[in-house]
């Protein structure tokens, strides 16, 4: 199976890292934190639509995604019928018996797909940030300020539903979460007639309650709290598990101080929490108990390493494992080619089978990469897989004395410190780029030439006999580089109409760092 390793599921560290930044916040921040409009958007039974999309005779029949011995998620006919997500498939078949099975290990179509979204969102406003594969959070602040100036409130109403609420009036202090549901509903809608895909919506004041609420209808519906209902939606949670942010070792430490529902951490005294947690903790997680959550909305950039694991009963001898770590770093050369960027790291991960420690047994080793295999990994050469093959090998001798018996139950293989090209050879890149424009400074002129040199292929302002004097390798990297660097995606001009020089220079670093992380989403 694959993994993703964009570290941007991971609530609970994002969570911690922001209430340590934003301690000692002023009175003008709090204010405006309280005034801004989240959306939070998960998409319907993911895995199953997007394997609805490729296969549209799924459409009506109960599906479930499996991998391994579980179902992970299942379509709406499917939950018809009593199928859950992580059911075992035994359960599931038994429930649905024609229930329809897709394999769903491997998650390339998903992980595409997600990006997709992100990016469509990305294209309405810079601050998106995903949420593991299916979720992102969209601070739509701004774009509500500016709604607001421009329509009249009488005019507003409410998309979707209003929790806890049959129907709702807009006046001045609901107006923005009311426009926050159009823009929401847009959203959806945006990505549906886009990319074929549903899912729900919450709108609220912050991240944790838009979370929270985008879940009281499903599928394919949206919800909007008020903050007078923030108690309601936080007491209606059925125990601190339903808590995002607070992870299970937290909830077992609070267990143990006989702290089991939302209510029980609301109330015990802050002193006592911060006995047990530290400050910055005790007072993070009793906010979040009351549904307070001033955690900004980061966008993630581009993952930080690429991998690829697999789980398995067992692998005890060694040509088994080479054969499977052979084809995990052939699926993983490949990401990390489509990605662009050049790993520096490689980490081999394996877990050996123990009675008593099940889960926690990984155990890594990780070696630089030599400079001629990060090449072919870049360049996409067939060759680089045997050389990471080789390194694999002498990893996994590190960890195991294969004149013993072993068992193993996992192989991870991964790639880290993974740097843009350009910077892991600047001379050479900057001995033809002192008079080359950069892609974004490029005329549309300059981008034909450079795609359709119809010769070397190379940009026309790159003296073609210079280039031919240079090593075969080094002429691919740059061909590689130079074919990446298509166009970035453009901001809608939306964004432009903004008259104050702040605002406009605010809203051009957007743009900017948006168009970077833009760069990452490259087309199929
Ligand atoms: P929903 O949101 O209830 O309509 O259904 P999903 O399928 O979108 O569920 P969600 O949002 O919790 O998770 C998104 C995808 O992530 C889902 O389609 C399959 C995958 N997934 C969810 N939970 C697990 C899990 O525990 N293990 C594995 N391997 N995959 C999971
Ligand atoms: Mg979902």
């Amino acid at each position: 199976m694959d993994t993703d390793e964009e570290g941007d599921n991971d609530w609970d560290r994002s969570l911690e890292s922001d209430m340590l930044e934003t301690e000692g916040s002023s009175t003008d921040r709090v204010t405006s934190i309280s005034q801004r409009v989240i959306l939070h958007i998960d998409l319907d039974c993911f895995y199953a639509q997007v394997e609805m999309i490729r296969n549209p005779a799924l459409r009506n029949k109960p599906l479930g995604i499996q991998q391994k011995y579980l179902i992970v998620t299942c379509n709406y006919v499917a939950r018809e019928h009593g199928v859950n997500k992580l059911m075992s498939v035994t359960d599931a078949v038994e429930k649905c018996p024609q229930l329809v099975l897709v394999k769903g290990e491997d998650l390339t179509h998903y992980r595409e797909m997600s990006y997709k979204v992100t990016e469509l969102l990305m294209s309405y406003c810079p601050l998106v940030e995903r949420l593991g594969f299916d979720e992102n959070f969209m601070d739509v602040t701004e774009m509500v300020e500016r709604r607001l100036k421009e329509t009249c409130i009488s005019d507003l109403s409410f998309n979707g539903h209003v929790y806890k609420h049959e129907s709702m009036a807009v006046d001045e202090e609901n107006a923005r979460l009311a426009v926050g549901s159009v823009i929401a509903a847009e959203m959806r809608q945006a990505i549906f007639s886009t990319l074929g895909l549903t899912g729900c919506a919450g709108i609220a004041n912050n991240k944790l309650l838009a979370k929270l609420v985008a879940g009281t209808f499903k599928p394919n519906q949206q919800t909007t709290l008020l903050p007078y209902s923030t108690a309601e939606l936080m007491s209606s949670l059925t125990g601190l598990i339903k808590v995002p942010g607070i992870g299970y070792k937290t909830r077992e430490k609070l267990k143990a101080l006989g702290l089991v529902s939302v209510r029980d951490l609301q109330l015990y005294s802050l002193a006592d929490l911060v006995r047990e947690f530290g400050e910055v903790t005790a007072k993070r997680i009793q906010n979040l108990a009351c549904g307070i959550d001033d955690s900004p909305v980061t966008p993630a950039g581009p993952p930080q390493s690429l991998s690829d694991e697999d789980s398995f009963k067992k692998i005890s001898t060694l040509e088994e494992v080479q054969k499977k770590t052979e084809e995990l770093l052939t699926s993983l050369t490949e990401r990390m080619h489509k990605d662009g960027r050049r790993p520096h790291t490689f980490r081999l991960t394996i877990r050996q089978y123990t009675v008593t420690n099940r889960w926690f047994s990984r155990e890594s080793r990780q070696c630089p990469i030599p400079n001629h295999t990060g090449l072919k990994i870049t360049c996409g050469s067939s060759e680089a897989v045997p050389q990471l093959l080789g390194l694999s090998m002498k990893l996994f001798h590190k960890m195991l004395d294969t004149r013993e018996p072993f068992h193993l139950t996992l192989l991870n293989v991964c790639f880290s410190n993974l740097q843009a090209k350009s910077s892991s050879k600047s001379s050479i890149a900057s001995f033809f780029t002192q008079k080359c424009p950069t892609t974004t400074q490029m005329t549309s002129q300059q981008q034909v030439s450079m795609y359709d040199f119809p010769y070397f292929n190379v940009p026309a302002n790159v003296d073609p006999y210079v280039f031919s004097q240079l090593p075969a390798d080094v002429q691919r990297e740059l061909l590689t580089e130079w074919r990446q660097q298509k166009p970035v995606l453009k901001i809608p001009s939306k964004h432009s109409h903004k008259t104050s020089s702040t605002r406009d220079k605010k809203s051009a670093a957007k743009g900017s760092q948006c168009n970077n992380i833009l760069k990452y989403f490259k087309p199929n």
